[in-house]
């Protein structure tokens, strides 16, 4: 192992827990700006220590009602907390909704809690992107937990796999639409199920159906996730809830589960990456390239087909 290299000045202030240095850093890395490139290169080697835990599912189920009952009961024990929620500005909360709330939650002042919240549209990079760089920034300032929220559905929420290590899918009674969000994939990285609003009636027999289906082949890695009954209103589970995030986290180290799911999850945004700059790239270069472009021509002059198009490609860039 090499000695890490000493911090640039603004990596320095976010490790030692400066709150408007963390800020800007993570409004640069939403911006696309490159000044947060050294900052993010300088942290990583001090992050990946802390429990980053996300939660995801549909519209409005409550899962920023949720991060905030979390921040209150992980203050209560002592804990500080750092959240960053991608805000879906959807019609059931405005995105100031979850900042507000944990306002609420914290008392004036305090620093051990930090919120921040990711517009969805217009991250340069990708949301998913954006938000991973934004909870390994937390990760760096040395918050007890993270805490990542992600809107409904697609690939923003199936990106919670790649930044997450206990990824909690809320779904609410009347599973009905649900079941379709489960489908598209979410039903495949939960590691907990809560059924939040657990105070309208059908909660049980939601659990009831949930727990068939988690019978039928939810889980990974030789866990099986737990189903958490939770309601922000009256409040109740929020304990129990944080009890199966935790006992997933203990999961993860004694099965070391936890190394070769890290491993995976940066494999993949490698991976991501690679393919993100690659394909910007050669669409750039089939749009100048005069060669590229007449390969394209003839693409849609039907004398060349797609697919050897795109292996004519691929070996161009591999070289000779
Ligand atoms: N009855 C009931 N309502 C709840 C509960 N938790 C949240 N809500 C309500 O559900 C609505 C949506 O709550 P949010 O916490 O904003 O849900 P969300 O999943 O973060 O919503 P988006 O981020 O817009 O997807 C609000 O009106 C909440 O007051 C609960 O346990 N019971
Ligand atoms: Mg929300």
């Amino acid at each position: 192992m090499t000695r890490p290299a000493p911090l640039p000045p603004a990596a320095r202030a976010i490790v030692r827990g400066d709150a408007r240095a963390l800020a800007r850093a993570i409004s640069a890395v939403e911006n696309g700006d490159s000044s947060a490139d050294p900052i993010l290169r300088a942290i990583y080697p001090r992050t990946g220590k802390v429990p980053v835990v996300g939660l995801a599912g549909p519209l409005g189920v409550g899962k920023s009602s949720l991060v905030s009952a979390l921040v209150g009961y992980l203050r209560g024990q002592g804990r500080s907390v750092g959240v960053v929620a991608v805000d879906p500005s959807s019609p059931f909360s405005g995105g100031s909704v979850l900042g507000d709330r944990i306002r609420l939650e914290r008392a004036p002042g305090d620093e051990r809690v930090f919120f921040r919240s990711m517009a969805s549209r217009g991250a340069v990079g990708g949301v998913a992107a954006a938000t991973r760089e934004a909870a390994r920034l937390l990760d760096a300032a040395g918050f007890d937990v993270v805490l990542v929220e992600t809107v409904g559905s697609g690939q923003v929420d199936l990106a919670i796999r790649q930044i997450a290590s206990t990824r909690v899918v809320v779904l609410v009674p009347h599973l009905g639409d649900e079941v379709q969000t489960l489908k598209a994939g979410l039903f495949e990285i939960a590691d907990v199920f809560c059924v939040n609003k657990s105070d309208l009636p059908g909660a049980e027999i939601a659990q009831r159906d949930l727990a068939e289906l988690v019978a039928l082949g939810a889980g990974h890695d030789g866990w099986r996730p737990p189903i958490v009954a939770t309601s922000t209103v009256t409040p109740s589970g929020i304990d129990r809830l944080w009890a199966a995030v935790e006992a997933h986290q203990r999961f993860l180290d004694s099965s070391g589960v936890r190394r070769t799911a890290e491993r995976l999850r940066l494999k993949e945004e490698i991976v991501g990456r690679v393919r993100d700059e690659l394909a910007a790239e050669l669409a750039d270069r089939l749009d100048r390239d005069p060669e590229l472009r007449e390969l394209l021509d003839r693409v849609v002059a039907r004398t060349l087909d797609p697919r050897s198009a795109a292996e004519r490609l691929l070996r161009s860039l591999r070289g000779p």
